[in-house]
């Protein structure tokens, strides 16, 4: 090869090779972004009640809130540190692909075209279904019952596609009459514009909250579909997915474990090698994450282990009144399993 050409060989190669190295580093900054912020910004609903509301002061609370408080606590040592930015069903995935956001916490459905579009899913914190509220008035005891219904729903969800799913699986006619936020979809049924409205139930169970007499209204049994609710990062920055996913799992190995906000001081002194590994007594792997040894006694203490944070927020007794269901931890009858510290 003559000289000029190998030159413009080279040349191109290294630029390729320049390009690709930054490429793979504007995407893996997440971390090194949030910690240079000093603050973490987080997508969340506009208003859920139990999972992301702000009071009149504008202070969130709330299950998805607490989650971006814990990884709050885990980079930054402070749970305050989190800056809430409310979306609407529909636009909740651009923020992340444009950077607005470093996480979305926001009551999402894991789907795959979700999954390979938007990011990756860095676990379920809720498992879900949807389901269908009525007036008592109606005397509708089943979800079958409903052919001919006009149905309220909000746009660019899951529910209004399993919504049209379940109707056609079981040949039944319906309206379905949808909305772009949760305030229109309630007020309309509420008025009386559609019969039933539908989503996943732990958010009738909120949006039950907000009508004038919760108490004439009923959610139905059936749960028409599977709604595992978690955070989601951007494709392409490993090192922040993993922060993410094991910010859950440590919250979920810390219940397990028996260690909460009220008992992580006494815990650093136990010699069961689990709890010593995950506060950090022993061991490297909040240094493997990029954060410092205690990163799990600071998401503990500051805001919770995973039952401690679904009590306050939707548990049974909170205003919500859920019971934990399939989000009990694994050794107690439900799915909630995270992978070992070790
Ligand atoms: N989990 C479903 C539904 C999520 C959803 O947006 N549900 C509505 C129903 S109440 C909601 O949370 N609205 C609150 C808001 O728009 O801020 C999904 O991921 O598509």
């Amino acid at each position: 090869m003559k000289g000029r050409s190998m030159k413009r060989v080279l040349c191109c190669f290294g630029l390729a090779v320049a390009l690709g190295l930054s490429s793979a580093a504007a995407s893996a900054q997440t971390l090194k972004k949030v910690k240079d912020r000093g603050s973490l910004i987080c997508g969340v609903s506009q208003g859920l009640l139990g999972f992301s509301n702000p009071d009149d002061k504008g202070n969130w609370t709330g299950f998805d809130v607490d989650f971006c408080r814990a990884v709050a606590a885990a980079v930054l040592n402070d749970a305050g540190k989190t800056k809430f930015t409310p979306l609407s069903a529909k636009d909740r995935f651009e923020p992340l692909k444009t950077g607005d956001i470093d996480l979305l916490s926001r009551n999402t459905t894991w789907t795959i075209s979700r999954d390979v579009a938007f990011g990756n899913f860095a676990g379920v914190t809720y498992y879900d279904g949807q389901g269908f509220m009525v007036r008592k008035a109606l005397k509708v005891n089943s979800a079958l019952e409903l052919t001919g219904a006009s149905v309220c729903t909000q746009t660019g969800t899951t529910t209004e596609l399993n919504l049209a799913d379940y109707f056609r699986a079981n040949n039944m006619k319906y309206e379905v009459i949808a909305f772009g936020t949760a305030d229109e979809t309630v007020k309309a049924y509420e008025a009386g514009r559609c019969d039933a409205f539908t989503t996943d139930v732990s958010q009738l169970y909120a949006e039950r909250l907000k009508l004038t007499n919760p108490n004439d209204h009923v959610i139905l049994p059936e749960i028409v579909s599977k709604e595992p609710l978690g955070p989601l990062v951007r494709h392409g920055d490993d090192q922040w997915f993993d922060v993410v996913k094991w910010t859950h799992f440590a919250m979920l190995n810390a219940e397990e474990l028996g260690v909460s906000s009220k008992t992580v001081d006494e815990a650093m002194k136990s010699n069961q090698p689990e709890i010593r590994r995950l506060l950090g007594v022993e061991g490297n792997f909040g240094e493997q994450l990029g954060l410092s040894k205690d990163w799990v006694v600071r998401i503990v203490k500051l805001v919770g282990n995973y039952g401690e944070v679904f009590e306050r927020n939707v548990g049974a007794g909170s205003k919500l009144g859920i019971s934990r269901g399939l989000n009990r931890l694994w050794t107690k009858g439900g799915i909630q399993y995270a992978p070992p510290i070790r």
